[in-house]
């Protein structure tokens, strides 16, 4: 027993002089430079308390996996360096999600595409624009594409297929194609997919549009579940009435199991098991929000103190009048020269009083801003970062009236350096700030990206308006990475925690955390006054949006001890997995506004399932002791926190002893949860009645069916992969013998989920699962 536990030991301190040591000295509202991600990063989410995967589409990028330009990597967020991973099929603009049991799935994505964006070099039999396979660039389609990660950590072989990405459509893919769909995930772990190009453009229409509905088969007006469980795709008459501005939905889950869906300047809760569309009110000043005009949006820190009111935020985006956002293949009006929004607009789709729906007008963004993000920090507040304060997203040759562009493709302009701190608890008129705040020399317009780390920072990276790798164009193809340390690092004690648990419910028994003595200064009493805990899912994060992302304040309550730690009573979740959906989170303790770091937690079940629910926590009285201290560092920022910065502050050594402190917790916590996850695994091969081997392959996924366009001004270019390339095009061929036709590849494209076990559901935690690339030249992992 003693012997098995030194090793877990030894990786926990050496874990934690890492953390130690990068706890040191951050100045509160800097950028730091954090290192080069290999791929641009189009797409990245947290996998876990060490690793941040990071997926591009595919282009020359100069980082290779294998003899390829590299789509995906790992960056490790202690050393902040990056290494490629196999990808196979095109990722370029994909959706997703997290699952319940903490893996990852991305949704769709383009066609193969080879050297400057143009169709791959081996397309479907008798299409071609729809690329199939690209010789130089070794990407596959990826239209239908769903590849599934579990994410590992550094005591984890990387070389294991389970740690790396399963992506093969002959096993596993979508119903249809599509590229820019929404995903948002169910109260029982069951994503939603929505809509979404079955090929691509600038905005999702032909003009004039006299197909709403299909675009001659360009728009995909339907949506999808995956895990299907035989449920097959439907069309969705809220993609029909957006039509053109309806790529990469907004969708947010309300309480009730309906969504929130956002698209062109229309609004509806829709319920995702009936397919029944209420409408809400539209958009004020008709200001769009989807891509590509890419407002800010994100669901509020959910609250005990309203019962977990669900308000939605949309900021910024831009108004155009409608016949001006132009078509599949360019704006029709020069973008970089218009305003973007700075407006603000919350709406609460179910209200807890019962009173009408409506949008109401917030305080306005400190600038204008296209392709903002909000990052849900552990402090309650939402941070805005990246974008640009002209024009929309996307990307394009030309322009209806103007044939050369002044900013390469990009679409944008004036980019926006300086992060926003926006403060839901504060009166109107005071909610947004950038006291304190540096700004950033590198543009972050399209495809651009931004996570929170565990450490309560963020991590920025990508930018790339360009069709393939360009490195000269005045918004280059942008590797390198930043990381943005929040006000809450001025401070000279942060918390540390021990007793956080690997998994959450919904209900059930509260739990106990014991913030240490040192966690605070000052009295214990007005300490634990001030003390709150935080759940914050990250999200997936692509084209300004963290898919996905959640914060929710927990309720607790208090002991002070004799010894100055505060044992912290806190309840399970709301017994409603709607309003915070199973899978994977960080749990923050967050004192008079400076966070923790955050414990890897699940969620619920760890299933796709009906989450099991219990009566909500109840939560023992608090318990003061007058006369108790912390023995912390004074704190270098005031006592509020948040948004009164102390400009140019640095945290001082008393965050190393709590980040070693937190860092032994969490990673005695991890290894825990690990053992948990490899039982679940362990659990479901028993439980499965024949446990299937499938053959490893790269295989493509979708049936083709595609369009491209002539390049402006010239029949040759023909590319499938930027927005000044559209024809429309022939039907999809739902073949499933390719194979035929390119022996060394293994083609199939299956056009549901193949049965996979007794219940005829593909199981991607079936331990035998098949993962990418064993048969593939490998990385340096
Ligand atoms: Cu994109």
């Amino acid at each position: 027993m003693f012997n098995r536990q030194l090793p877990l030991l030894a990786v926990a301190l050496s874990a934690a002089a890492l953390t130690a040591a990068q706890l040191e000295s951050h100045k509160a509202g800097s950028f730091e430079d954090g290192g080069d991600t290999q791929v641009s990063a189009m797409m990245m989410f947290l996998g876990n308390t060490e690793k941040v995967y990071i997926l591009d589409k595919s282009e020359g990028n100069a980082a290779k996996f294998g003899d390829f330009p590299a789509m995906g990597a790992v960056y490790d967020i202690a050393s902040r360096k990056a290494e490629t991973m196999a990808v196979s099929t095109n990722v370029f603009c994909a959706s997703g999600m997290h699952l319940p049991n903490g893996s990852f799935a991305t949704f769709g994505g383009n066609g193969a595409i080879g050297k400057g964006g143009n169709v791959s070099d081996i397309t479907y039999p008798g299409q071609q624009y729809a690329g199939l396979y690209d010789t130089v660039y070794g990407d596959y389609d990826g239209t239908k594409a769903i590849r599934i990660l579990n994410p590992c950590k550094d005591g984890d072989d990387f070389s294991s297929p389970n740690c790396q990405w399963f992506d093969n459509a002959s096993l596993l893919s979508m119903q249809s194609q599509r590229w820019y769909s929404a995903a948002e995930p169910m109260g029982d772990g069951t994503v939603v997919l929505i809509g979404g190009f079955t090929n691509g453009g600038y905005i999702n229409r032909n003009y004039p549009n006299v197909d709403p509905a299909t675009e001659g088969g360009a728009a995909n007006p339907t949506y999808e579940f995956f895990p299907a469980n035989g449920r097959q795709q439907q069309t969705m008459q809220f993609m029909i009435k957006t039509s053109g501005l309806n790529a990469y939905a907004l969708t947010y889950l309300m309480k009730s199991g309906k969504m929130l869906v956002q698209a062109n300047y229309s609004t509806i809760l829709w319920d995702p098991l009936t397919n029944e569309e209420t409408d809400l009110p539209d958009m004020p000043g008709q200001i769009v929000r989807v891509y590509p005009a890419s407002g800010a949006n994100a669901m509020l820190p959910l609250l005990p103190e309203n019962n977990y009111t669900q308000t939605v935020i949309f900021c910024g985006g831009i108004y155009l009048p409608d016949d001006q956002w132009g078509n599949y293949s360019w704006p029709f009006a020069d973008t970089w020269a218009i305003a973007a929004s700075k407006k603000c607009h919350t709406i609460t789709p179910e209200p807890e009083d019962g009173s009408a729906v409506e949008y109401v007008e917030d305080d306005d963004l400190p600038v204008s801003r296209t392709m903002g993000q909000f990052i849900a920090l552990p402090d309650l507040t939402m941070l805005v970062v990246n974008g640009g304060a002209n024009g929309t997203a996307g990307y394009s040759t030309r322009t209806l009236n103007t044939l050369e562009l002044p900013f390469g493709m990009s679409l944008a302009s004036e980019p926006v350096g300086q992060p926003a701190i926006y403060d839901p608890s504060k009166p109107k008129g005071q909610r947004w700030s950038t006291a304190g705040f540096d700004t950033s020399s590198i543009a972050r317009l399209y495809h651009s990206s931004a996570i929170l780390l565990p450490d309560a920072s963020v991590l920025i990276a990508g930018s790339n308006p360009n069709v393939d790798v360009n490195l000269t164009a005045p918004f280059p193809t942008t590797y390198k990475a930043e990381v943005f340390y929040p006000s809450y690092f001025a401070a000279a004690t942060r918390p540390s925690f021990t007793g956080a648990p690997s998994t959450l419910s919904y209900g059930g028994d509260p739990f106990d955390l014991k913030v240490s003595a040192d966690s605070y200064s000052g009295s214990a009493n007005d300490a634990a006054d001030n003390t709150t805990v935080v759940l914050i899912r990250p999200g997936w994060t692509t084209h300004a949006m963290n898919m996905g992302q959640r914060s929710m304040k927990l309720n607790n309550t208090y002991t002070v001890n004799q010894d100055g730690t505060i044992t912290l009573h806190v309840s399970q979740l709301p017994p409603n997995p709607n309003l915070f959906q199973p899978g994977p989170a960080l749990l923050f303790v967050t004192m008079s506004g400076i966070p923790s770091n955050g414990s890897y937690v699940i969620v619920g079940s760890g299933n796709i399932e009906t989450q099991p629910t219990q009566a909500a926590s109840v939560l023992p009285a608090s318990q003061r002791l007058s006369g108790v201290t912390g023995s912390g560092s004074s704190s270098s920022s005031s006592s509020s926190g948040k948004n009164d910065n102390t400009n140019g502050a640095t945290s001082h050594t008393g965050a190393i002893v709590g980040g070693i402190i937190a860092a032994i917790a969490a990673v005695g916590i991890l290894g825990a949860g690990f053992g948990i996850w490899m039982a679940r695994r362990r659990r479901a091969a028993a439980q499965q009645a024949s446990s299937l081997s499938y053959p490893m392959g790269t295989a493509p996924g979708g049936a083709g069916g595609v369009a491209s366009s002539a390049r402006a001004g010239g029949p040759g270019g023909l590319r499938s992969s930027d927005s000044s390339a559209f024809v429309p095009l022939s039907q999809a061929n739902g073949s499933t013998t390719w194979g035929a036709n390119a022996s060394s590849l293994s083609l199939n494209s299956p056009y549901y989920d193949d049965p996979r076990t007794a219940s005829g559901e593909f199981d991607p935690y079936h331990q035998n699962a098949p993962r990418m690339s064993t048969n593939q030249a490998r990385g340096p992992y």
